[in-house]
């Protein structure tokens, strides 16, 4: 997979590509990322990537050109499955998207910063828009990174043990149980019997058990959930 960041801040997202599993993946050619610093297609020589919104009204705006420059180069190398735009403003990312965009070859993920980008990039460029949750980050950098370990870690290959991305929280819609590990008991504290006990299908069973109560009393809204994703 290759995924093409278009960005204001490039030094703010590059460094949880260098570190750990993500950093792995892409020494073992798993993933490629690029970053692509969208001052490189400013208008002018001072940088000028965005302007006042017409009409009026506090905050900045990405103007289309520059975003179209940029975008129209990338366009010209290679056919790209999704365009994503990382915006407060966009249905929540959920499992069901890091699982179908993770077969995905080629993707570009623009992110926003001040008050967003013209609509016209959006409806020009844009296939696919997420946001990460109900909260507003001060700019789309960190919303792309989560994207991008989220997505990362599904590329077979990427994780050691493939069942474990498969027994994540949520890919079944519930929450993940319990775990422990050594010592059996401490201080008053003692690990379930049945983990002991070495009876697997029991113990699939108390798992499945313990992920569903969790979800009952953290998330009952998962259980209820059968939203499709576009
Ligand atoms: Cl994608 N961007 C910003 N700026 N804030 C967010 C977000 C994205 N997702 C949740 N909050």
């Amino acid at each position: 997979m290759r995924i093409d960041i278009i960005t204001v801040s490039p030094e703010l997202i590059k460094s949880p590509f260098e570190h750990s599993i993500i950093k792995r993946s892409i020494d073992k050619k798993l993933v490629e990322v690029h970053f692509h610093d969208l001052r490189e297609f400013a208008l002018n020589k001072y940088g000028k990537i965005d302007d006042y919104q017409f009409g009026g009204g506090a905050g900045m705006v990405l103007m289309i050109e520059p975003i179209d420059k940029c975008m129209s180069k990338l366009f010209s190398q290679r056919k790209y499955d999704e365009v994503i735009y990382m915006t407060p403003d966009a249905k929540t990312l959920n499992q069901q998207t890091a699982n179908k965009l993770s077969s995905a070859k080629n993707i570009i993920i623009l992110t926003g910063h001040y008050k967003g980008v013209d609509q016209r990039v959006r409806d020009k460029f844009i296939t696919k828009e997420v946001s990460i949750g109900d909260y507003v980050l001060s700019g789309g950098e960190l919303a792309a990174a989560v994207l991008c370990d989220a997505i990362i870690r599904l590329i077979p290959g990427v994780l050691g043990d493939e069942t474990s991305a498969l027994t994540d929280s949520f890919q079944d819609n519930l929450l993940a149980p319990p775990v422990y590990t050594r010592p059996a008991k401490y201080d008053n504290m003692k690990v379930p019997d049945i983990l002991l006990s070495g009876n697997f299908p029991k113990i699939d069973q108390w798992r499945h058990d313990e992920a569903v109560k969790r979800t009952k009393s953290i998330r009952p809204d998962l259980l209820s959930n059968d939203e499709d994703e576009d």
